[in-house]
């Protein structure tokens, strides 16, 4: 775990202010780090970090080894999640990821600093890290997004290695599941935990990463929510950041994450903003088939480094850094 002490060692501890999801210590060293924000008139300071799930507390560790050298928010992020790629134990990001309905494992990621600049790759096949895939777009070509064979080939020429991504697990987890070749995904299990991390480094620049294998048992060359700048992730260093987990298709359709920051830059808190979304979700979809297996969760970060997530239905949970609270996980407040 962090070792908090050294953290907070480097600052004198000043006012502590109680957010809506954090409780921060000033950091009375660098001027730039205290500021108050205009929805909650809250002291907040940074480095800041929120990410998905409980995988993101490892992910949080790995970013902060970054954040509390003094270094990039942009690194900080890519090497975060670039844990939980790796991690054969999640199913549902990277390496380990369950696949498609025909047995393929196909990846969606997208990045953003601080400048808004973009990066994605979407439905990109063995290939390890997306991530930094979709960083080499942003910071490498003129483009925004590249998928497919097109992005496969792109990963290549850039020196990625091409690997099976497919575990012995998810070949188990896959043959189960052609017993009954059913798509109907099981609330916060099969298919809802992408990573997506926001970071403020102490500079106050924010970066922000997604990452995932997406929806199990999907059709093959389906692409989610989460390259998708807007739906699965947003930043504008004006406001803030936003990122989404659970059923793409209801995220697309409300292009929530660009929506979520929004609504921030409007006056609301990161954790209101959230909820307001995740509503406005749910009303559009109460009435709809896939309904019964619902779920989506929102992550926000404004430029203040204050934090909030929110979800549809009970089990979501984030992990946030900041110096007062070390890296904890939060379970997300929920609608129904
Ligand atoms: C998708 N939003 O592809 C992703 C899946 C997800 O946590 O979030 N899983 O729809």
């Amino acid at each position: 775990m962090i070792n908090r002490r050294k953290f907070i060692g480097k600052a004198a501890l000043g006012t502590i202010a109680v957010g809506s999801t954090s409780l921060l210590a000033c950091e009375t060293s660098a001027q730039p780090t205290e500021k108050t924000t205009k929805s909650t008139n809250k002291k907040v300071t940074k480095p800041s970090i929120i990410s998905t799930w409980n995988h993101g507390l490892a992910a949080n560790e790995e970013a902060l080894k970054i954040l509390e050298k003094g270094g990039y928010s942009l690194d900080a992020v890519e090497q975060g999640v670039r844990i939980t790629e790796a991690d054969p134990k999640v199913s549902s990001v990277g390496y380990g990821g369950w696949p498609d309905r025909e047995g393929n494992v196909t990846l969606d990621a997208c990045i953003m600093d601080h400048n808004s600049r973009a990066g994605s790759v979407a439905f990109l096949q063995n290939i390890m890290h997306p991530i930094s895939v979709a960083r080499k777009v942003m910071e490498e070509t003129p483009h925004v997004m590249l998928v497919g064979a097109g992005a496969k080939q792109f990963a290549l020429e850039k020196g990625f290695k091409e690997q099976d991504l497919l575990t012995d697990d998810a070949k188990k987890a896959y043959k189960e599941w052609l017993e009954k070749s059913e798509y109907k995904p099981v609330i916060n299990i099969e298919n809802h935990d992408t990573i997506s991390m926001i970071a403020m480094d102490e500079e106050g620049r924010l970066s922000a990463a997604c990452t995932t294998s997406g929806a199990a048992w999907k059709i093959h060359g389906r692409v989610g929510d989460s390259p998708i700048i807007g739906s699965g992730l947003f930043l504008d260093s004006d406001v803030g950041a936003a990122a989404a987990t659970g059923l793409g298709e209801a995220i697309i359709r409300t292009s929530g994450s660009a929506m979520v920051v929004e609504l921030m830059r409007q006056g609301r808190s990161p954790q209101e903003a959230c909820k307001e979304i995740v509503e406005r979700i749910y009303e559009k979809h109460r009435n709809q088939p896939e309904f019964d297996y619902l779920q989506v969760g929102f992550i926000a970060m404004n430029k203040y480094g204050e934090t909030g997530g929110y979800c549809l239905r009970k089990g979501f949970n984030y992990a946030t850094f900041d110096k007062e609270n070390g890296n904890k996980l939060t379970d997300a407040e929920f609608k129904i």
